[in-house]
């Protein structure tokens, strides 16, 4: 079987989220079944009657997949006639995950189900043009604002944080390209018996506005600057997976991306969100040890 996404469909050059597909992909050794939310990589890989990818496809629903994904675990569990080693993979975005398909994605976690579920976070609706979602960071430009304003979260809602409060055995945050975590954290849930999560940041060019060329920097100061840390929970036991050696100030990143333009001018707020990266960080080494 081809190990590769065959092309990266209608997806955006350089598109987050067709690497970490990919990077999914080469992941695998098992046979594997994909449910896909709506969304940037659902639309651009799977557009009627083409798949670009080499496993089976569901498209579920915009807010559905993980209850289509439990659907799929309780076949498997039941039915002689299907492969016990099928691994069940939900892919969703942030819009699908911590909006409109966050009470499916708990009930899945809640009743146990064998599954795991992927939140590719681009922080907006990017399919349907760039909208906020639960998961926009403070400062970013979005299609939903009328005019500049601050008025959203120093820190959107964590997703992790209520993963972890359902006390399923794996919890995982990463990022694309970086010393093989991704992969590494994908071959370990597999795994894994019962519901996983990980979450993983994934680059726009179109929304995040920034040039192509600047993607694997956006990737790794995402992680220097302790913005995005990489960090795993297995049975709720935490493991800070890279520690940077000399942290990164938070406005070299923002100055990458357009979409925060117009926060890189407020040094009062990115003062406010340096001190609650530095705060959060702190807080994750004290649990660590
Ligand atoms: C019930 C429902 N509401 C709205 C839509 C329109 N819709 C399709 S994709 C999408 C945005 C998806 O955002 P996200 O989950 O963050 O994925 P991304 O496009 O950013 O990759 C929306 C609003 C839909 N398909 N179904
Ligand atoms: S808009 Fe963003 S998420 Fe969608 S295909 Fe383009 S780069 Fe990928
Ligand atoms: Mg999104």
């Amino acid at each position: 079987m081809n190990k590769q996404l065959i092309n990266m469909g209608s997806l955006c050059i350089g598109c987050g989220a067709g690497i970490i597909a990919n990077e999914i992909i080469k992941s695998l050794n098992e046979p594997a079944i994909f449910v896909l939310a709506t969304g940037c990589l659902e639309v651009g890989t799977t557009t009627y009657p083409h798949n670009s990818w080499p496993y089976p496809v569901i498209h579920a629903n915009f807010g559905n997949a993980a209850s289509v994904a439990s659907g799929i675990a309780r076949a498997r569990k039941f039915n002689q006639k299907i492969n016990k080693n099928l691994q069940i993979i939900a892919i969703a975005g942030d819009g699908a995950t911590y909006d409109i398909g966050l009470a499916a994605l708990s009930g899945m976690a809640e009743r146990g189900e064998d599954v795991l579920y992927i939140c590719y976070n681009n922080q907006a609706y990017m399919n349907t043009g760039i909208q906020k979602s639960g998961a926009t960071p403070i400062g970013a430009q979005n299609s939903t604002l009328l005019k500049w304003e601050v008025e959203q979260k120093l820190y959107p809602k964590s997703v992790i944080k209520i993963m972890l409060a359902h006390k399923i055995p794996y919890v995982a945050q990463t990022i694309p390209i970086f010393n093989n975590d991704l992969t590494a954290k994908i071959k370990k849930a597999i795994n894994i018996k019962g519901p996983k999560y990980i979450e993983i940041l994934s680059p726009c060019i179109r929304g995040w506005y920034y040039e192509p060329k600047d993607s694997l920097n956006i990737i790794n100061l995402a992680v220097e600057t302790c913005f995005w840390p990489l960090f795993e929970y297995e049975d709720n036991q935490l493991k800070i997976n890279y520690v940077p050696e000399n942290k990164e100030k938070i406005s070299t990143w923002l100055k990458l991306q357009k979409r925060f333009t117009e926060l890189s001018k407020d040094k009062n707020l990115i003062d406010k969100l340096q001190k609650q990266i530095n705060k959060n960080w702190e807080e994750l080494l004290k649990e660590n040890n």
